[in-house]
């Protein structure tokens, strides 16, 4: 939620820069094996112990093709990079194969000696690849093969991770192929270097050294995409600047399209609707003008000049201040087809996002109105628009039901959009580990098609049959040395490739593989991370957002708690607090049910009668669907304001608990990353009771209730809580300071 302004410019000084080149020069270059976590998973550290000699018996050659292509050669060093890595020794380099343990790569196409084996490529597509341990030329090889380049490539990588997490290597079969067609990035990075929501540091793209100058972080980027499957990212923020379609902007979107290329990556952007008008010159930008069509036409024409593999556009319209055919007085669907219609001779696709709402305080219930919007669109969409819903229905909360349109819109092409920065839970420092989140939505049952008609099975295309299948997720990736601006937010990178490539796949293996490859595979070690990071979310729930309770934070930063927020001349009511939560002197909670905003009735029968029904709701999403008298029993026989409190207190506990977790582990972890892990966890527990405090203080003014036996009282006042405002938080869009100077004087 939020933002008018976006746009923040930054003024470098010419001396600054300058500094900047100086440092550079001097700085030393990084040791070989640094744990400052810019390696990522990727870190390739020496296998120790049996497994080293096993290891070197199944890799003691690599057999590439003589021919290759950016993608084989980009297979065949990461193969070079993770073996030398981790098994002490390069591989010897041939074009056939001349010893038993040999890797071979390839395609049919790309090596004669792939073609001739029966390795059942049919099955993996266009991206997929199959590893098999057989006979070539009568000595025992692992071959890696796919139907394309790219396949190869992430063969390799899914090679390299079974030594990197310690599976056998000798006796191989895997088959693989992707699920879902478009796995991508969306970048909310801005032009001027800044990142909306960004919590690492600045965007990654140095838009003012390209296109000479392409540094090796992108390769690095590129590397680290391939090695989890995604293949498209979104340079630049939705809330988009019309520079993006010059040709100023053009020849540095291609000179990073060429680095993102051998990895199979495909480039796209975030355009606004009014380019006709600001690029173009143009009176209007109605999608239904033919000089408009014509524009974008030859708009799109031109970027394929400079891209000609591009992906497309993703389009934020109608939303948040940004314009859209609603400003013409069209619908979504003659917005989007304007696009698809230019893009289609490229085969380029629009990502349209259903993230459209208008904040007006007469509007009906915020959390409807997509739905509202789009239902009746669907069949009306071209085959090359995507639209992009996010998992539910309001805006990336600790938790949200499902968006009600996965299930409803059978004749339209669906995609997930989910949010890897953590926007809306704890930002930078906070070990909040988003599998669990991500997994929770994909396998949300919208019951569209009966039972098991998952979010995965809408968004994968099996529900309806769709070609254009897509997923996206909002980048939490920066110019930090560690790319995430935590080494457990890597961790939220990880997760979003893995479950796009396979939505099915559960949060908990892909913990434990990230781990182990980002740490150790010593099981005293792996075992509790695991086990910290499962629980981490909901500890987050616990401490901000119980009981379905959403939006309670800070207005503007999204950072620490605000459930006093409420609506004002200068706060529409569906960016406020009170207005989510509906805390009265009888209850709290939002009346979604028929005898309120009704927006249960978007979901299909069978789930609306669950949550309609007091008793059946999910009781971790109870407030979002009804207002609840305070002494309401829950199940367990609590109270629901006792049940509340509970909630608030138990986070606090599981947060400490993981930080007594990770302070037992120093010996498994370098000094670095131990120490910053535990800084951030003491930071973390600081805020979960900084949110609990506050929060209970604030309930209690409404509910007027004693606290359950056991419980201890806020240490501060309710005012006291209310005055407190944090100025500036990284990543939130606007120049100034987040606290309105009347509530919150600036302390002497
Ligand atoms: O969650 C909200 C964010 C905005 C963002 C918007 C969106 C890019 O607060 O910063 O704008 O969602 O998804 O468009």
């Amino acid at each position: 939620m939020l933002q008018l302004t976006h746009s923040r410019r930054r003024r470098r000084s010419t001396l600054l820069l300058a500094a900047a080149g100086l440092i550079t020069l001097f700085a030393l270059p990084a040791p070989a094996h640094a744990a400052d976590g810019y390696r990522l998973w990727l870190r390739y550290v020496p296998v120790r112990g049996a497994w080293l000699n096993r290891y070197r018996r199944a890799a003691t050659e690599l057999v590439a093709p003589r021919k290759r292509s950016p993608t084989l050669r980009a297979a065949q060093a990461e193969l070079e990079r993770g073996l030398t890595g981790m098994l002490g020794q390069p591989p010897a380099v041939t074009h056939s194969v001349t010893a038993a343990g040999a890797i071979v790569i390839g395609t049919p196409r790309s090596s004669a000696l792939i073609r001739g084996l029966a390795l059942g490529l049919r099955r993996v597509g266009s991206e997929g690849y199959v590893i098999r341990t057989l006979l070539v030329h009568g000595r025992r090889a692992t071959v890696i093969a796919g139907n394309t380049d790219v396949g190869v490539l992430y063969g390799a990588f899914r090679f390299l991770r079974r030594i990197q997490t310690r599976r056998p290597i000798g006796k191989l079969s895997l088959a693989a192929r992707p699920k879902i067609r478009h796995r991508v990035l969306d970048f909310w990075d801005n032009l001027d270097g800044s990142v909306e929501r960004g919590y690492a540091g600045d965007s990654i793209w140095k838009w003012d050294e390209l296109p000479q100058y392409l540094s090796p972080r992108y390769t690095d980027f590129a590397r680290a995409c391939a090695s989890i499957g995604i293949n498209g990212v979104v340079l630049n923020n939705v809330n988009a600047s019309p520079y993006v379609l010059t040709p100023l902007y053009l020849a540095k979107i291609a000179a990073l399209a060429g680095v993102l290329r051998p990895y199979g990556i495909h480039v796209y952007l975030s355009v606004p609707f009014s380019a006709p008008i600001t690029v173009g010159r143009l009176k209007s930008a109605d999608p239904l003008d033919p000089a408009v069509q014509a524009w974008w036409r030859r708009k799109v024409a031109e970027v394929y000049r400079y891209v000609p593999d591009f992906g497309g556009f993703l389009m934020k319209a109608d939303s948040e201040g940004e314009p859209g055919p609603e400003n013409y007085g069209r619908t979504q669907a003659q917005g989007a087809n304007l696009l698809a219609r230019a893009l289609a001779p490229f085969h380029g696709i629009v990502m349209w996002r259903a993230f459209v709402y208008s904040t007006n305080p007469h509007s009906q219930d915020r959390v409807k109105q997509s739905y509202d919007i789009f239902k009746p669109l669907d069949g009306k969409f071209d085959r090359n628009v995507i639209l992009q819903v996010k998992n539910g229905p309001l805006d990336f909360q600790p938790r949200e039901p499902f968006h009600p349109l996965f299930g409803a819109m059978p004749h339209t092409n669906l995609m997930l959009e989910l949010e890897i920065t953590k926007e809306y839970l704890g930002q930078q420092t906070s070990l909040v580990y988003l599998g669990t989140l991500f997994q929770e939505a994909l396998r949300a049952d919208t019951w569209a098609r009966g039972r098991g008609s998952t979010v995965a099975r809408v968004i994968d295309g099996s529900l309806y049959g769709e070609r254009q299948t897509g997923i996206a997720g909002v980048a939490n990736i920066g110019s930090d040395r560690d790319w995430c601006g935590s080494v457990f937010n890597q961790s939220n990178w990880y997760v979003f490739g893995r479950l796009a490539w396979n939505p099915e796949a559960s949060a908990r293996t892909i913990a434990e593989q990230w781990v182990r490859m980002t740490f150790t595979n010593d099981p005293a070690f792996v075992r509790p991370v695991v086990r910290m990071m499962m629980a981490s979310r909901e500890a987050a729930v616990d401490y901000m957002d119980p009981l379905g309770l959403a939006s309670q934070m800070a207005a503007g930063t999204h950072f620490g708690p605000g459930p006093w927020v409420h609506p004002g001349p200068h706060m529409p009511p569906d960016w406020s607090s009170t207005y989510y939560s509906h805390a009265n002197r009888t209850g709290i909670g939002f009346n979604r049910t028929a005898s309120g905003s009704d927006a249960i009735g978007q979901y299909a029968p069978h789930v609306a009668a669950q949550f309609a029904s007091l008793r059946h709701c999910p009781q971790d999403l109870l407030l979002w669907f009804h207002h609840v008298p305070w002494t309401y029993r829950m199940r367990s026989g609590r109270t629901l304001w006792d049940s509340l409190v509970r909630h608030y207190a138990r986070g606090v506990e599981t947060v400490k608990w993981m930080r007594r977790t990770w302070l037992k582990l120093a010996r498994y972890v370098d000094p670095y990353r131990f120490r910053m892990t535990a800084d951030f966890l003491t930071l973390q527990v600081h805020n979960a009771e900084w949110w609990r405090d506050a929060s209970i203080a604030y309930f209690q003014s409404i509910s007027r209730l004693p606290l359950p036996a056991g419980v201890a009282p806020p240490p501060d006042s309710l005012k006291a809580y209310e005055a407190f405002c944090i100025p500036y938080v990284e990543g939130t869009p606007g120049a100034g300071p987040a606290c309105p100077p009347d509530d919150a004087p600036v302390p002497r």
